[in-house]
């Protein structure tokens, strides 16, 4: 017995279709109008979206970061995830200092074995040793086909010039693409400095501890040193017009580079962090939330495929901490926000709040929408078409979207492993109702189906698409 969505209307990047679809397995395996439903669970998708499920390639579930953990794991996450609309992910494994490749695989594995959703893994290199370096192309065996780089978090993730550009020439000789948060590390530990030797510790301060040129000047760099090493880069978190010019030259140059943004980076400003009663604390990440002009120039590079992805950059960690035995959280920062820990909710709400605003307001179609949240994060990360796609021999990944239902944001209803909501009160329209990963349904409404372990590792494929 197979599952046929009956009379909905699908979308993927490139079309929209009024069409059935016949699940069998874990796959789709047909598609096509008034396909018969004998013998076959029969869902009723009248008047309603079938989208690819999401895929957000930027998480940081249980990472230990900042004197804390974030609160969010494999299971809470993921769970957070579903009701989102999102069915895979790819979290970053860290190296650890002085360890290798696979010290920091292995840890990730362990925390991966409650995997409610489809998920893969980035490689976050904190310390190329030669030896390091030798290891790289064996991560194409574990289907890891992208690395990260920091060049920012002076001595603790920062690498430098030197190390950036043998990790781009050794992934370019690979098929491999490599990853970089673009800041000047060595500037912002300068004016962080400065700043709280001045006395000014609240959140606000940590943006000014991190302008925007610092971020466009970072990326420029990658961009130029991709161009070199003719080394695929996508440049994580993109927040600013400095970052996006930086982007758009190296782009209109040949070079085989692309970046996304984050969804927060569209709706949330500096003036946030000034909110009283250190609740500014709640909206610090790096790179930090700007202005609204920078939205305006984010939105516009959505549109106008400079940047080809939204993710979220999902690290959580709890307001009040100290509350109820729970692992610290952001009151770490209380008197210095160099301490506070980096890192927001938004693994639920990307795709919801892309939808409201992005295709509710007219910045892009609901095509657009898709390749961006779903279809180019599968192409750059080597799962196209398995994931991405509504199309027969995928995965059948379905959100089904009811373009009229509507919700209120609140940190009271959410499944984020968090006492907070950074668009609380937001009014939403166009949502997920019920969603499947690989044929099996995991939400339906209000009630969650997953369960740990139901999660797939995703081994992912070199040489993937430059967009
Ligand atoms: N930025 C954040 O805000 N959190 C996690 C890591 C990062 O680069
Ligand atoms: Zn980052
Ligand atoms: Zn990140």
């Amino acid at each position: 017995m197979g599952i046929v969505f009956k009379g909905g209307t699908i979308i993927n990047a490139a079309e929209t279709v009024k069409a059935d679809v016949l699940v069998e397995g874990e796959q789709i395996v047909l598609i096509g109008a008034n396909l018969p439903t004998k013998g076959h669970q029969v869902v009723d998708a009248k008047g309603k979206y079938l989208l690819p499920g999401g895929i957000d390639v930027h998480t940081h579930l249980a990472l230990p970061f900042g004197g804390t953990t974030s609160s969010d794991d494999f299971e809470t996450g993921h769970r957070a995830a579903a009701f989102g609309g999102t069915t895979t992910h790819i979290d970053f494994v860290i190296q650890p200092k002085g360890g290798t490749l696979h010290d920091g695989i292995a840890t990730w594995r362990k925390k991966s074995q409650i995997a409610n959703i489809d998920y893969g893994y980035h490689l976050a290199i904190t310390d190329l040793r030669d030896e390091v370096m030798n290891e790289i192309p064996s991560l194409l065996d574990e289907g890891i086909t992208s690395l990260k780089l920091f060049m920012a978090y002076k001595n603790v993730f920062q690498i430098d010039d030197t190390t950036l550009f043998r990790a781009m020439q050794t992934a370019a000789d690979n098929g491999m693409i490599v990853m970089v948060h673009a800041e000047n590390g060595d500037v912002v530990a300068e004016l962080t400095a400065k700043l709280l030797a001045e006395g000014k510790t609240d959140p606000y301060y940590h943006a000014v501890s991190r302008p925007s040129t610092v971020e466009g000047e970072a990326t420029g760099r990658a961009v130029a040193l991709a161009g070199v090493a003719n080394c695929p880069l996508y440049v994580v978190h993109m927040t600013c017009q400095e970052a996006v010019e930086q982007l758009r030259l190296g782009r209109e140059k040949g070079f085989p580079v692309m970046g996304e943004t984050c969804v927060q980076y569209m709706f949330i400003t500096a003036d946030d962090l000034k909110r009283p009663n250190y609740e500014g604390s709640k909206f610090v990440c790096s790179p930090p939330v700007r202005t609204k002009k920078d939205h305006g120039i984010l939105w516009q590079a959505l549109r106008d495929h400079t940047l080809q992805v939204v993710s979220t950059d999902h690290c959580p960690f709890w307001f009040e901490g100290g509350v109820n035995g729970r692992i610290p959280g952001k009151e770490l920062g209380k008197g210095n926000f160099a301490a506070i820990p980096n890192g927001l909710p938004a693994i639920e709400d990307r795709m919801k709040i892309m939808w409201t605003f992005g295709v509710g307001e007219g910045h892009f179609d609901a095509n657009r929408f898709v390749e961006l949240n779903c279809t180019n994060p599968a192409k750059i990360f080597g799962m196209y078409p398995k994931k991405g796609t509504i199309s027969v021999g995928a995965d059948a990944d379905i959100a089904i979207w009811d373009p009229k239902k509507r919700e209120t944001v609140s940190a009271a209803t959410q499944h984020m492993n968090t006492d907070y909501n950074i668009f609380e009160g937001y009014k939403l329209k166009g949502l997920p109702v019920a969603v499947w990963l690989r044929g099996q349904q995991i939400v339906d409404g209000e009630k969650y189906l997953g369960h740990n372990g139901y999660g797939k590792y995703q081994k992912r494929s070199p040489h993937a698409a430059v967009l």
